[in-house]
């Protein structure tokens, strides 16, 4: 028998020709108010934030809190056509080494695609059904500078936006016109909850939207400021790309027709500030670690970006330059597999603060069965693209913090120079690949093999600290010179124990 196509009517179909696939039983539609606006409807999203808000849909008949998903960028159409033409609904496939499980999500009730209509954005955002409005927009939307940690308001896209005769195109315009709305009408700000990797994820976005204000309306500005909440949290969940072979997968095991399901891990996390302005659903009884004081929030966000997202940088760069496709397939390797390791338990431990009930060692030896799940065939390309939203953020503050305590630094260096190396384009065996970054054309024209000064001297991701430290810069340019000279498989060894 065929698959069937997903969409409301035939969820009992599917669910009949298969009894262990989940499908939403809630009510969805004009049943529902839609109390979060989520922009950048990604992987991502739909295997985190939209999952949450589906169980509590399901199992705690939450129902003032369906997403309506915007999509800002032109990409975004792919997003729009497969979501309207199954209703809204996916399917998420959890794959680990034990099997597949499928569960169809209803949590995201409608989508707005901004090009199609900007003003229809901004109105649902400002709407007094909406509370939350959420971001995965990426490091790049963040139009953060790394190095004076300001707004890069000279960016044109933020000139563009600063211009209100202009209709918005970055997520800050578009939440600057709703917030302006809602003080008009006499509402509350929406919480603004970024789900974005980056530490301070919410402290930065209080401060790049209201510093974007500023620039227009210096009292909305302290109105957001005042009583505005933008909430830090940490995020996670591995999920690659959608694959071809993952629809097909799709329909051959689970019978669903869907044209954009999501496959991930069956691990997933989210601790976050309990920082609401305008009232927030119970994340709690899902599994959601909300927690009062911020300090946690940011030691939680440390362990994970410098130990998960900080391994990725090795395992994708060093992977992609070594020939590898998958993150399973680099930790297979064991010179990979332990350089992994004593990064994580000799350089990056050390800079780590001590939390209550949380083992470190214990979350590293998960972090290697994560990274070394076979099934999910996590693509090395995902992790390597935007490397200027990630390096300054994942590898060089912990670089950083262990030349500060004298502590040992020379894995970290290898894997900042397999990104430096990385910007060529061309693998250890002289195969090209694409490089993806919004910084390209600038990183290309300052990349030498074998000398890091020319990307170092970009000071919006290098700042000076580092680039004037002689410990720094000798130990990087060796790493960067074994692996213009002799390739990263070859370098590996130097750096193992
Ligand atoms: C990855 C992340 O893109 C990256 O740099 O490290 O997307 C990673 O998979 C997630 O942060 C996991 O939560």
């Amino acid at each position: 028998m065929g698959a069937v196509k997903l969409n409301s009517k035939n969820l009992p179909q599917i669910k009949a020709a298969n009894p262990s696939i989940e499908i939403p039983s809630f009510k969805r539609g004009d049943a529902v108010k839609e109390g979060i606006v989520h922009v950048g409807v990604g992987g991502f999203h739909r295997a985190h934030l939209a999952v949450y808000v589906n169980q509590l849909m399901e199992k705690h008949g939450v129902t003032d809190y369906a997403i309506c998903g915007v999509g800002l960028q032109p990409f975004d159409e792919g997003m729009r056509d497969a979501l309207n033409s199954q209703d809204c609904l996916y399917t998420v496939e959890e794959r680990s080494a034990t099997g597949s499980v499928a569960k169809v999500m209803g949590s995201i009730n409608s989508y707005l695609f901004a090009p199609d209509n900007r003003e229809a954005v901004i109105a649902k955002m400002a709407h007094p059904d909406t509370h939350i409005v959420s971001l995965t927009i990426t490091e790049s939307g963040y139009f953060y500078n790394e190095n004076t940690h300001q707004l890069q308001v000279e960016d044109p896209l933020i000139q563009h936006d600063l211009d209100t005769k202009n209709l918005p195109i970055t997520a800050f315009g578009f939440l600057h016109h709703a917030m302006q709305r809602r003080r008009e009408q006499g509402l509350k700000p929406f919480t603004v909850m970024s789900c974005d990797n980056m530490q301070g994820n919410g402290a930065i976005t209080r401060h790049m939207l209201t510093s974007f204000t500023r620039n227009i309306d210096p009292s909305l500005a302290d109105w957001m400021n005042t009583n505005g909440h933008f909430p830090n949290a940490m995020v996670d969940r591995i999920t690659p790309s959608t694959a071809p072979a993952d629809k097909v997968g799709l329909a051959e095991k689970f019978g669903i027709e869907d044209s954009w399901p999501i496959v991930t891990e069956p691990f997933m996390q989210w601790v976050i500030e309990d920082h609401f302005c305008d009232g927030r659903p119970p994340f709690e009884k899902v599994g959601v670690q909300i927690v009062k004081n911020v300090q946690n929030v940011e030691e939680f966000e440390k362990h994970k970006l410098r130990l998960l997202n900080g391994s990725h940088a090795i395992i994708a760069y060093g992977g992609q330059l070594a020939g590898y496709k998958y993150v399973h397939e680099v930790m297979e390797n064991p010179l990979f597999a332990k350089f992994v390791w004593q990064m994580m338990q000799q350089e990056v431990k050390h800079t780590l603060p001590d939390i209550e009930g949380h083992d470190v060692d214990q979350y590293c030896k998960t972090l290697i069965e994560r990274f070394s799940n076979p099934p999910i065939r996590d693509q090395l390309p995902r992790i390597c693209g935007g490397g200027t939203g990630k390096i300054p953020q994942f590898i060089m503050p912990t670089i950083a913090e262990a030349i500060w305590v004298t502590g040992p630094f020379r894995r970290l260096c290898f894997t900042a120079a397999t990104w430096f190396h990385y910007i060529h384009g061309v693998d250890d065996n002289g195969n090209k690949f694409e490089v993806q970054d919004s910084m390209l054309d600038e990183l290309r024209a300052l990349a030498q093999p074998g000398d890091p000064t020319g990307l170092l001297s970009i000071k919006q991701l290098f700042g000076d600290d580092l680039r004037g430290d002689k410990r720094f810069v000798e130990t990087i340019t060796i790493a960067l010179e074994e692996i213009a000279r002799d390739g990263v498989i070859k370098s590996l060894p130097k750096y193992i124990d």
